[in-house]
């Protein structure tokens, strides 16, 4: 009797851990139909990765909204979305609000965006012939007068960030005694307008910007070295600059995330773990904002091209999610 019991119990134990984990796996998806809230922001390549993760999420059955919103105020939109990820942060201009919100509990890091990023000031490679020393910064002490424009003249003009995107490239300016002025770009759309006119011209311009982006391919754009002819990072930080931003002085490759709710991982954990293991390249994201920004197609359809065409790609992390 007593071992019978005893048996029955270890029966009961095995039949109730074994349908625990058979729901466990089972769980259909969406485990909830409550819209996942993917953070848009307002460059393209962001926007295009922002796109294709919906989609993907769309084919495995959650519900999707977009939320568009920009960088600084970003944090806060999604401190108080509901169930809310962004899937390329650059850590480096953001850095003390996203570790504040991290260590509050308020987001999580799901690892890497996937795409490498590279930051700072850029000129066309023909300037090169007409500045010589670049890519050195201290090569600019001697020709900035050549980017002149009618506002800056006799200063040199440095085509910076839009305003939304808080930029200090005059910070720098000031820290490295430059004749520069930064002026504030009308936007990534207006910036790659003015790149295109003055590369097809041979034209001076120096611009504030970023890779990955297409046009720092097609228009052949070099980065300003800083760690020559004096540091200009050190420079900045006797100034107080914060110098995570604008330029990558802390060295290595620039961290950029993708970063969701915590309650994400219990409340759609096949979505979240997706999340996790999704990683965009350089090479697809240029290919689709460049279809973007010539063809004017919508970003959400040539998305969704990408994930027709490219499911060998992104299967086996669905695959694996499940
Ligand atoms: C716009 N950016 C990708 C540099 O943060």
């Amino acid at each position: 009797m007593k071992y019978t019991k005893l048996a029955l119990g270890f029966v009961l134990a095995a039949i109730l851990s074994a349908s625990t984990l058979f729901t466990a796996q089972a769980q259909p998806i969406p485990e909830s139909s409550d819209p996942i809230v993917l953070a848009k922001l307002d460059w393209n390549g962001q926007f295009v990765t922002t796109e294709v993760v919906a989609e993907i999420l769309r084919r495995m059955g959650y519900n999707v909204e977009i939320l568009q919103t920009t960088q600084v105020p970003m944090i806060q939109a999604l401190k108080e979305a509901r169930n809310p990820a962004s899937m390329e942060n650059w850590y480096q201009a953001l850095a003390s609000q996203y570790d504040a919100a991290t260590k509050a509990g308020e987001l999580v890091k799901l690892g890497p965006a996937g795409v490498v990023g590279s930051e700072g000031w850029y000129y066309p490679a023909y300037m090169e012939a007409k500045c010589p020393g670049l890519p050195n910064w201290a090569a600019l002490k001697g020709c900035s007068d050549i980017f002149a424009t009618p506002e800056t003249a006799p200063k040199g003009r440095l085509l910076d960030y839009p305003a939304e995107w808080h930029p200090d490239a005059q910070n720098w300016i000031d820290a490295m005694g430059l004749n520069l002025v930064a002026l504030p770009s009308g936007g990534e759309g207006s910036t790659a307008a003015e790149l295109k006119s003055a590369t097809l011209r041979k034209q001076p311009i120096l611009l504030q910007w970023w890779e990955p982006t297409w046009v720092a391919s097609e228009f052949d754009l070099k980065r300003i070295r800083l760690d020559s002819n004096g540091d200009a990072c050190a420079k900045a930080k006797k100034a107080g600059i914060e110098t995570r931003k604008s330029f990558n002085c802390v060295g290595g490759i620039i961290e950029i995330a993708k970063l969701a709710w915590p309650g994400l991982e219990k409340k759609y954990p096949a979505a979240y773990r997706f999340l996790k293991a999704f990683e965009m390249t350089n090479a697809w994201q240029g290919k689709m904002v460049k279809v973007v920004e010539t063809e004017s197609r919508k970003a959400k359809d040539v998305a969704s091209e990408w994930v027709d065409q490219n499911e060998a790609v992104w299967k086996p992390w669905v695959d694996a999610a499940k």
